[in-house]
């Protein structure tokens, strides 16, 4: 099938010749500039767009494959998404790379130069937003009709810069040369209302019109997502917030008040300024309900006139559509959709909730009670009259279930109803997506037992076969086959061919090859390069890697203590036979969060420190890389030689960096944490290094009473630790942060010193013996194959979505 000949098009070349031709008539006609003149930014967005034609033949015939076959889609509703850089990935799914780098070269440019200016769009914080991503990008692989919606933030996640003074935040405007990754889509544009009120029809109960005080365009662009070795492309579709044109005040503009005319316009669009504004003031936290409204508004009507393509009525709509709730941000839906159907569409009720139930599934990524969203009723009423009124009678014929089933259980109505009534009262998300949705997944096997044993034990028990697992899982395109290329090409080189991009199981072949001396000598000199390219420490120095969020729950605080404990001990015995190390720090801190950001500040003063201690400085580097998005992760993981996983259990649901860094053959050293424990069961015990309390015991831990100064009291090495801390000599901070260790410490930071010092030791003896070290880093590789995204598709696809795939035919 060729979409082109109907209308007389040619097709793009395959050849070097015809990639170069399409190069200049793009730089010529859509640039509008010339060889002799062509600029870096020219010579890039020319390529970007190049490329992307290539894909967007291929994604119309995605588009015609999917709408002759009608099927079950996909609709993933994620408030983040963190894309990472597009060219590199997109000429590795085009298959254009070879081609590319040639052609470029006739505009006098390299193509390492111009991925230097491909910028990544920062549409998320962390592990949620990249597991996003991963997830997109695998519907594809596996032929799945999908589209994931988000919102096209203009600022993205913040700009970080470390200095000896911790952490400064920029502003991202990722986009502001322009991003040649995008098609714009204005006839797709939706009306969002906000605030007003509503009014009864008469002669019916439950219908209302909702009359709003503001209304906001949404505006969608969408991003190519193709799948690899497959023809499939999807799109992640973005919605930009845009001002009527009624909002722009042209009298106020004549009399020259200037900002008066355009506030309300201001106001509008203010909805997609910044990825999660700060929520410490009331107006903040509004504006970030606000978008999550409109997120939900804009995408379900899209998925609502995408439905009316082929099928009428509603009969099939639960059956053609699955919405997946990305944690609880786009909740809204719920509501949403039920006044969709009721209000708008005349659907009875009851119908309404048979269908919308049956629509949606809901994915927890947290443990955290702090991280389970509530909103306060009145911001609802004021903001969504409408779907609070929703949301009661919801909650009204959930609460009559709950009561059928326990009778006479107050306790447990009050505990599982949707409205909290503690304090303010306030509207429980997680609540409302568990009621509301047909299966409820947790993103670990450890946080999902947890989940229906404590966060939602009282929803398990009712709805038991509602809840399931699906462990979270990374793309091996983009974090080994782009990310590491020469560990690629061993691989490749070993298993023969390069079907494990889409196979991951088959790295166990690797297995065998762990024990081939020529093999593990290149394994070990492909990580030396690695770290050689990475520069930032001694290449032959144990590379010691922590590289995520700041959270006091990952206990970035933990090696800290360590980094000091070795930092004693070698000024101790500065000829003793000490390992050099290098620790890597990386990872942003929320703004206002002022104990994380203490802990960044504290490592940059710790490692500025070391750095000028001739006697230390030999065997310790610390150093903490600024701004770490995905373009930094790719740099770092594959130079990593231990993996820091430390989060107290029972914290982290899953992680994913840490199955990042295992496939790119770093070795763990953590706790049996989230995905820790599938990754260590998978790998061997012998091939991971393993510490600290499991969760039951933190939790018994915490019932007990747990005590620090017990801890300092009974381990000298530990009080040196916290008294070179609080000595003030790593300034205020470190006396704030051995306060807080010694102090309430939520995280039992110091109850896992002692068995982190013994792993870390252990980690010290496996690494004076290359060869182990080398197999162990192997054998970690080779046992990776089940944390591909590719598989945990699957998982939803056969678990909780019931879809199939739908293949889109080669060209010709
Ligand atoms: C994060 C968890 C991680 C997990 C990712 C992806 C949130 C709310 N949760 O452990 O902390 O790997 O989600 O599931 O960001």
């Amino acid at each position: 099938m060729d979409l082109r000949q109907g209308i007389g098009l040619r097709k793009l070349g395959k050849t070097a010749d015809e990639f170069q031709q399409d190069l200049l008539s793009n730089l010529f006609y859509r640039r509008g500039t010339t060889v002799e003149s062509a600029s870096a930014r020219d010579a890039y967005e020319t390529l970007s767009l190049t490329v992307r034609d290539r894909l967007a033949e291929r994604r119309a015939r995605t588009a015609a494959a999917h709408y002759a076959s009608n099927p079950r889609w996909v609709y993933y509703l994620s408030a983040e998404y963190l894309l990472g850089a597009q060219l590199e990935q997109n000429l590795l799914y085009s298959g254009t790379g070879d081609l590319a780098a040639e052609a470029v070269k006739a505009l006098g440019f390299s193509l390492e130069d111009l991925e230097d200016l491909d910028v990544e769009p920062g549409l998320g914080n962390g592990g949620l937003g990249r597991l996003a991503a991963c997830l997109v990008d695998s519907l594809a692989t596996r032929d799945i009709p999908a589209v994931g919606y988000g919102i096209r933030y203009d600022l993205g996640i913040f700009r970080q810069v470390i200095t000896e003074n911790g952490q400064t935040e920029l502003p991202d405007d990722w986009a502001f040369h322009g991003n040649p990754w995008e098609f714009p889509a204005p006839d797709d544009r939706q009306t969002v209302g906000f605030y007003g009120h509503t009014e009864p029809i008469p002669g019916s109960q439950t219908r209302k019109i909702w009359v709003p005080g503001e209304i906001v365009l949404g505006e969608p662009s969408h991003m190519l997502v193709p799948g690899y070795g497959t023809e499939t492309v999807n799109i992640v579709r973005l919605w930009s917030a845009k001002a009527s044109e009624a909002s722009f005040d042209l009298s106020r503009f004549s009399a020259g008040q200037y900002a008066e005319a355009v506030q309300e316009a201001v106001r509008a669009e203010n909805i997609s300024k910044v990825l999660y504004p700060d929520d410490s003031t009331e107006l903040g936290r509004e504006l970030r309900l606000k978008q999550q409204y409109f997120l939900v508004s804009c995408s379900l009507r899209d998925i609502v006139r995408r439905f009316r393509l082929r099928n009428e009525g509603w009969d099939t709509f639960a059956e053609k559509t699955v919405i997946q709730l990305n944690d609880t941000h786009p909740t809204i839906a719920i509501p949403e959709l039920m006044r969709l159907l009721v209000d708008e569409y005349e659907v009875d009720w009851d119908r309404a909730w048979e269908i919308t139930r049956k629509t949606f599934a809901y994915t927890c990524h947290t443990l955290l009670p702090e991280a389970l969203e509530t909103w306060p009723v009145k911001m609802f009423e004021r903001l969504l009259p409408r779907h609070l009124e929703i949301i009661y009678l919801i909650n009204m014929l959930f609460l009559r279930e709950v009561e059928e089933r326990f009778p006479g259980d107050h306790d447990r109505l009050r505990r599982m109803s949707i409205i909290g009534e503690e304090g303010e009262r306030r509207v429980r998300m997680a609540h409302l997506a568990v009621v509301g949705t047909e299966a409820v997944n947790g993103v670990a096997e450890l946080h999902s037992k947890l989940l229906r044993e404590t966060v939602l034990d009282d929803f398990a028990e009712l709805w038991p076969a509602k809840f399931q697992n699906v462990t979270n899982g990374i793309s091996p395109r983009r974090f080994i086959k782009l990310a590491n290329p020469r560990l690629s090409d061993l691989i490749t080189e070993g298993l023969g061919d390069e079907g494990w991009l889409r196979d991951l199981d088959r790295l166990t072949e690797l297995e065998y090859l762990a024990g081939d001396a020529s093999f593990t000598e290149r394994w070990r000199s492909i990580k030396r390069a690695n770290k050689v390219d990475l520069a930032l420490g001694d290449p032959d120095s144990l590379t010691d890697v922590m590289i995520k969020r700041f959270h006091e729950y990952k206990r970035q605080q933990l090696k800290l203590l360590h980094v000091i404990t070795l930092y004693h001990r070698i000024r101790a015995n500065p000829g003793g036979d000490w390992i050099p190390r290098t620790i890597l720090f990386a990872g942003k801190a929320a703004p206002a969060y002022h104990a994380a950001k203490d802990i960044i500040r504290l490592i940059a003063t710790v490692a500025a420190r070391i750095e000028a201690d001739p006697v230390v400085s030999p065997y310790l580097k610390v150093v903490f890389p600024s701004n770490y998005n995905v373009t930094l992760a790719e740099r770092i993981i594959p130079a990593a030689d231990l993996s820091e996983q430390i989060s107290l259990a029972g914290k982290e649901a899953s992680g994913t960096g840490n199955m990042k860094l295992a496939l790119n053959g770093a070795i763990t050293i953590g706790t049996l944490d989230g995905a820790n424990i599938e990754i260590r069961a998978r790998v061997g015990a012998e091939n991971f290094f393993l510490f600290g309390m499991d969760a039951y015991q933190a939790a018994q831990t915490r019932i007990n009473g747990y005590d620090p100064r017990h801890f300092y009291e009974h381990d000298a090495e530990l009080r040196a630790a916290l008294d070179t801390l609080a000595s003030g000599i790593f300034g205020e901070v470190g006396h704030r942060v051995a306060g807080s260790l010694l102090g309430w410490d939520e995280y039992l930071t110091l109850a896992d010193y002692r068995g982190y010092i013994e792993a870390q030791e252990e980690v010290e003896r496996a690494w004076r013996e290359p060869a182990r070290w080398t197999r162990m880093s192997i054998l970690n590789t080779a046992h990776s194959g089940f944390f591909s995204a590719d598989r945990t598709i699957s998982d939803y696809a056969a678990r909780i979505w019931r879809v199939a795939p739908v293949p889109v035919p080669h060209e010709d």
